[in-house]
Parts: structure tokens; C-alpha cells; sequence
């Protein structure tokens, strides 16, 4: 799902922050911000935000970190998903976390998971690791997205650091990616991208804004916009909202961990 087409300079501008990241190998929780650990093999990789209270996932949780806990839990199962159709957002009653009408690799972004199933893996990583997972607070989610500098930070007022994320290029959500009159390059999906595909901000948080809006610890809230989102409303204050029990091909979500209960 992706292309030639300005991909490799987008890849290229990110990877300076990258390199400037900490190492992902597993490894001890720091004390201080910026350290990267993973709790289990199947855990996600988690970021220690500045302060140390806290820790955020690096990437969205993937298809190969749900399917640990789906065949560990048997969660997320069954009710349908909300598809992408010529005639808008439509209910697809087949349509699964597995099959969410677009092909993805276990490295994608997991979709067709509601808030409720995100609330259950949570609970299920905290049960496996015995440590406190949970989704993110709005507030958290928002201060990590936005007043992290530049890099490959996104908020509304910089159109240049727009190619830098997987969004909706084009009038429509099945515009062909690169074929927009209205942007210098693609940004290599039309669909979701394989997690950090984009680089990470200086929090070392890849995909805040962008590839799949992210289920907040509020009922039915999600951020921060996706592949399906067009650049003029895709920030860090991007905002919506479904009933809990939805599924939708271009909502996920991404855990966050207490490390130091406040
Ligand atoms: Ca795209
Ligand atoms: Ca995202």
C-alpha cells in the first residue's frame, strides 16, 4: 500500500528525529522521560513522557498485538464495522478487525475495534503484565500531541510537516493517494500506513495525528484524525465521537500506562 511516489522523502525528513529517539529494545522502566520499554513480548512498546508519571504507546496498537490478546482473550469478535462506501460511512455487518475492507499487515494499525473492545485489551494487558494499561485521558493524549516542537510534529498552522502523516489526500476517501492536484506529494497509503511509517515527534510518538483516530479513556471519544481525513482538519485537536459499542475501519486507539500513580 505504499508507493514510490515522494515516500522516500518523507521517510528521509523523519528519520532524523528518529535516530535522535532512544533505542526500542526492551529494557527497564527510566526514571525520566524519553525512555522506550516493552513489558512482554506482545506488549507494546511504550514512551516514558516527560516527567516520568506516565507512559504512552510509541504507535497505534497493531493487528499483531491485538491478535495476542484476541486468541489469548477472544475479544473483539462479531457486531460489524462502519466501511468507507461510494456513498459514505456505512455499516458493513462482515466486516471485522481481521477484515476491515482493506488489506493490512500485523505491523498496521489495528481497526473495527470499538471503545469497549479498547477498554477489554487494556484491561487484559494489565491483567498479563500486572502493571496499570489503560486508554489515554484527553488531556494527556493532547499535551503529547501538540507542544512536543518540530520535527515531524503536526498542528494546523505548518501545511509543510502535512506530508508527514497519513491522511486523506484528495476530494474523496478513495481519491488515489498522489493524484491530489492540491498537494506536492502522496503520502504512500490510501488506506493505514504500517505504524511509524512517518517518523515520531519529539516525544517519540509516531501517528498522534493521522492514520487512525485514537478511542480516548472518555466514552466514546476519539483524536487526533486518520487516513480518512482531510488536511485541513487533521491536528492534534481533532475531536469526534461514536457510541462506544461502534466499530469503525478507521478508529484504534493506542494504550497508555501509569508508572507513578499521581
Ligand atoms: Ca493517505
Ligand atoms: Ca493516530
Amino acid at each position: 500500500m505504499t508507493s514510490s511516489h515522494g515516500f522516500a522523502s518523507v521517510v528521509g525528513v523523519c528519520a532524523a528525529v528518529v535516530l535522535t529517539a532512544p533505542a526500542a529494545a526492551p529494557q527497564e522502566v527510566p526514571p525520566t522521560g524519553g525512555g522506550v520499554f516493552r513489558e512482554c513480548d506482545a506488549c507494546p512498546e511504550m514512551v516514558v513522557m516527560p516527567g516520568g508519571q506516565l507512559a504512552l504507546g510509541r504507535y497505534e496498537v497493531t493487528v499483531g498485538e491485538y491478535e495476542a490478546f484476541a486468541s489469548a482473550a477472544g475479544g473483539g469478535a462479531g457486531g460489524g464495522c462502519y466501511v468507507a462506501t461510494s456513498a459514505g460511512w456505512q455499516p458493513d455487518e462482515p466486516a471485522t478487525w481481521r477484515s476491515p475492507g482493506f488489506s493490512q499487515s500485523d505491523r498496521h494499525p489495528v481497526v473495527c475495534v470499538s471503545w469497549h473492545d479498547a477498554q477489554q485489551y487494556a484491561t487484559w494487558l494489565s491483567r498479563t503484565t500486572g502493571a496499570t494499561y489503560r486508554l489515554p485521558g484527553e488531556g494527556e493524549w493532547g499535551q503529547a500531541a501538540r507542544g512536543s516542537g518540530g520535527g515531524c510534529d503536526v498542528n494546523g498552522a505548518d501545511a509543510d510537516l502535512m506530508p508527514y502523516l497519513n491522511r486523506r489526500i484528495g476530494g474523496s476517501w478513495a481519491y488515489p493517494d498522489g493524484d491530489g492536484p492540491s498537494c506536492a506529494s502522496s503520502d504512500g497509503s490510501l488506506f493505514t500506513a504500517s505504524v511509524g511509517s512517518y517518523g515520531s515527534n519529539r516525544l517519540g510518538l509516531a501517528d498522534m495525528v493521522g492514520n487512525v483516530w485514537e478511542w480516548m479513556d472518555v466514552h466514546g471519544v476519539f483524536r487526533g484524525g486518520s487516513w480518512g481525513t482531510g488536511a485541513k482538519d487533521l491536528h492534534p485537536d481533532a475531536h469526534n465521537a461514536h457510541p462506544p459499542g461502534d466499530r469503525l475501519s478507521n478508529v484504534g486507539f493506542r494504550v497508555a500506562r501509569t508508572l507513578i500513580e499521581p
